[in-house]
């Protein structure tokens, strides 16, 4: 059977491994990452005519590498692409998974957004329109529940969909000043998977992709790198976010009491 690999992204505690259960059962074992005594957990199931193997990845708040755990996933992303990757938001508190998986998009991966404790969403009188999710996050949504089933099966179909189709880097416009320094950092990057999201991450201070820099280029590249053009980069992102949220999510008085 043809099988297609499958990352399982997203922030600690939204569901990640709760849901990888829910998939795989069973079926499913321990390894070490390379180098680093942090275990990593993959399994796999049959549907239809393909194995889905998952990869439960460590939970990260971004796809800027500051610690051991964040860098692990980072560089599985980078430099050993799922062919899908799943990410796990949690329907209650949307907003910082959204975040990681704008970044996935920026990055170019061939995502799926989850939206995962659906169950709980409903309780709360949260409704969450998955077809202007769609339009707006360029990717397919699937609504979840690792605890009642809801949207497993889904999951599955859509994992097989997405497989079978190519996607592209999203774009976002940083603006002005910020898009002239990307391009001058861009100039001054080794070539590698993405050089615009190698850019932006040295810009946000990832020590990590600075090491992508050129040998040869200008010394005092990152001095002209302003404290404002750092934070607008995240700002940014959360100001579209933000809007999304606005647009698709309606929660009522009483899920906002929900701690
Ligand atoms: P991870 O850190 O992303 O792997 O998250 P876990 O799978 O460990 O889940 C964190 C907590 O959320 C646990 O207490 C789960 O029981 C709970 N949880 C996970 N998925 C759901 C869900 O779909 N609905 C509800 N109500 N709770 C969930
Ligand atoms: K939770
Ligand atoms: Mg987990």
């Amino acid at each position: 059977t043809v099988v297609i690999t499958v990352g399982l992204l997203g922030n600690p505690n939204v569901g990640k491994t709760s849901l990888f259960n829910k998939l795989v059962g069973a079926r499913q074992y321990v390894a070490n990452w390379p180098g680093v005594t942090v275990t990593r957990i993959e399994g796999a199931t049959t549907y239809k005519d393909y194995t889905l193997h998952f990869v439960d990845l460590p939970g990260v708040y971004s796809l800027t590498a500051t610690s051991v755990d964040e860098k692990l996933t980072r560089d599985y992303l980078l430099f050993s692409p799922p062919n899908v990757t799943v990410v796990v938001i949690d329907s209650m508190s949307p907003e910082q998974g959204m975040f990681l998986l704008l970044e996935a998009c920026e990055l170019g991966l061939n995502v799926i957004a989850v939206f995962n404790a659906i169950d709980e969403a409903k309780k709360s009188g949260t409704k969450i329109d998955k077809s202007s999710l769609e339009k707006f996050l360029r990717a397919p949504v699937v609504l979840t529940s690792a605890h009642t089933g809801e949207g497993i099966e889904e999951l599955k179909e859509k994992i097989v969909e997405s497989f079978k189709r190519t996607t592209r880097p999203i774009v976002i416009d940083y603006g002005k000043e910020t898009e002239e320094i990307i391009k001058e950092i861009e100039q001054c990057v080794e070539e590698t998977f993405n050089k615009r999201f190698t850019a932006v991450k040295i810009i946000e201070g990832d020590k990590y992709a600075r090491a992508f820099l050129k040998k040869d280029c200008p010394k005092d590249i990152l001095e002209t790198i302003s404290q404002e053009i750092k934070t607008s980069i995240p700002l940014t992102k959360y100001e579209y976010i933000t809007n999304v949220v606005q647009l698709s999510i309606q929660r009522t008085g009483e899920a906002l009491t929900v701690t």
